[in-house]
C-alpha cells in the first residue's frame, strides 16, 4: 500500500514537473517568436555556419531597437529638428545638410525587427573568388538582379586594374600600395559594386540585409553611436587617421595600422553587442534599400523594407577612409549601384 503510494506521489510530483518544463520552453520559444518581446537579443543571440560560403552568421532574435539619431554633429551646437516631419523646402536643405545635422537619420523612432541571420565578418577576397569560379563555368543567370547591366562582369575592380587613385600625385608620394592590397584572402573584397554584392548573396543562399537589419545588428537595441558605446576610443576599428592631411607618416596618423581595409575581425574590442565585426569602418557596406534621406518619416515601424524606387543604394559603416562621425552606427550614405570604389564592401543576411 505504502510502496503504490509513494510511487503515485513520484508520479505526480514527474508529472508537474513535466509541465512546469513544458510551459517554460513554451513560454520562452513564444517569447522569441513575436516582435518586440525578447528582453535581452543580445544574450539570445547565436552563432551559425553557413555552409555554401562557410561563414559566420548571427542569428539576431526579434525584438525592438532604436534607429536613427536625435542629436546633431557631436562636435557642433546642438540643432534639434524636433518631431515634426520635415517640411519639403527642409527635405532639400537636408542634402546639404545631412552630413552635419544628421537630418536623414530622423526621427529617431523604436522600430522592431522579425529574427534574421546576419554575417558576423564582411565578405572577404576567398570567399568572393569561389563565387567567381563559379559564375566563370556556369555564367550568372541564376545570380543576376533583373536590372544588371548586359555587359556586367562580376570580377572586382581592382583585382585586374591599377588602382586609378594611385595617378593622383598625393598618394602616388605616401601610399605603400601593391597589386595584393585590395585581394589578400583575408581582407574584405572592394570594388563591387550593387549588382555584384547582390548575385554574390544569391550565389550564397543569402541576401542582402535591409538598411534596418544592418543599424540593429550594429548597434544592438539601446541607440548607441557606436558599436561599442557612445565614447570614441582610437584602436576599436578601422577609420582614416586623426590627423587631417595624407601624409602617413605623421606621427599618430593611423592608430588603427592600416590605411586600407584591415583583415576582416582584426578588431575584436569594436564587436556589436550581437558580436558582429567592422560595422564600423574598415569597408562600407551595401544594403539591400534604396536610400532616401526622408525615409524615416514614413517608414513602416516593423520590418522597413526601404523605399520602392530611387536612384541610389544605401551604404552603411563607412570606411578605412572616414572620420569617427562616419562611422557612427545610424549614419545612412548611399551611393548609385553601379559604383564601385577601393573603400566598399558588403555583408549577407538570411532569413530565419
Ligand atoms: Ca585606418
Ligand atoms: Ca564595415
Amino acid at each position: 500500500m505504502m510502496k503504490r503510494q509513494r510511487r503515485l506521489t513520484m508520479l505526480l510530483t514527474a508529472g508537474c514537473l513535466g509541465v512546469a518544463a513544458a510551459t517554460v520552453w513554451l513560454t520562452h520559444r513564444s517569447s522569441a517568436d513575436e516582435p518586440g518581446i525578447t528582453s535581452d537579443p543580445a544574450a539570445d543571440a547565436r552563432t551559425i555556419i553557413h555552409a555554401k560560403d562557410g561563414s559566420e552568421m548571427i542569428v539576431i532574435p526579434a525584438t525592438q531597437f532604436v534607429r536613427g539619431t536625435n542629436e546633431s554633429h557631436p562636435d557642433l551646437p546642438d540643432k534639434p529638428l524636433g518631431d515634426k516631419p520635415l517640411r519639403p523646402y527642409e527635405v532639400l536643405l537636408t542634402r546639404a545638410d545631412a552630413a552635419w545635422r544628421h537630418a536623414d537619420e530622423r526621427p529617431q523612432r523604436t522600430v522592431s525587427l522579425s529574427s534574421f541571420a546576419i554575417d558576423k565578418y564582411e565578405v572577404t577576397n576567398a570567399q568572393y573568388r569561389r563565387f567567381l569560379d563559379d559564375v566563370a563555368a556556369n555564367g550568372d543567370e541564376r545570380y543576376r538582379h533583373p536590372d544588371q547591366p548586359s555587359d556586367k562582369d562580376h570580377t572586382p575592380r581592382y583585382w585586374r586594374q591599377y588602382n586609378p587613385l594611385l595617378a593622383h600625385a598625393n598618394y602616388r608620394r605616401i601610399v605603400p600600395f601593391h597589386q595584393y592590397t585590395f585581394s589578400d584572402d583575408d581582407k574584405p573584397v572592394v570594388g563591387v559594386d550593387w549588382f555584384d554584392a547582390y548575385a554574390y548573396a544569391k550565389w550564397a543562399g543569402k541576401r542582402l540585409p535591409t538598411e534596418a537589419e544592418w543599424e540593429l545588428a550594429a548597434r544592438g537595441t539601446d541607440g548607441r553611436r557606436w558599436p561599442w558605446g557612445n565614447d570614441w576610443q582610437w584602436g576599436l576599428c578601422n577609420t582614416g587617421g586623426e590627423k587631417k592631411g595624407l601624409d602617413v607618416s605623421a606621427t599618430g596618423r593611423e592608430k588603427d595600422g592600416y590605411i586600407y581595409a584591415a583583415p576582416v575581425g582584426s578588431y575584436p574590442a569594436g564587436n556589436s553587442p550581437f558580436g558582429c565585426a567592422d560595422m564600423a569602418g574598415n569597408v562600407s557596406e551595401w544594403c539591400a534599400d534604396w536610400y532616401q534621406n526622408d525615409y524615416y518619416q514614413r517608414a513602416p515601424q516593423h520590418d522597413p523594407p526601404g523605399p520602392a524606387t530611387g536612384d541610389a543604394r544605401v551604404i552603411r559603416g563607412g570606411s578605412s577612409q572616414r572620420a569617427a562621425n562616419s562611422v557612427r552606427c545610424a549614419k545612412r550614405a548611399f551611393y548609385e549601384p553601379e559604383f564601385r570604389n577601393f573603400t566598399l564592401g558588403f555583408r549577407c543576411a538570411k532569413d530565419q
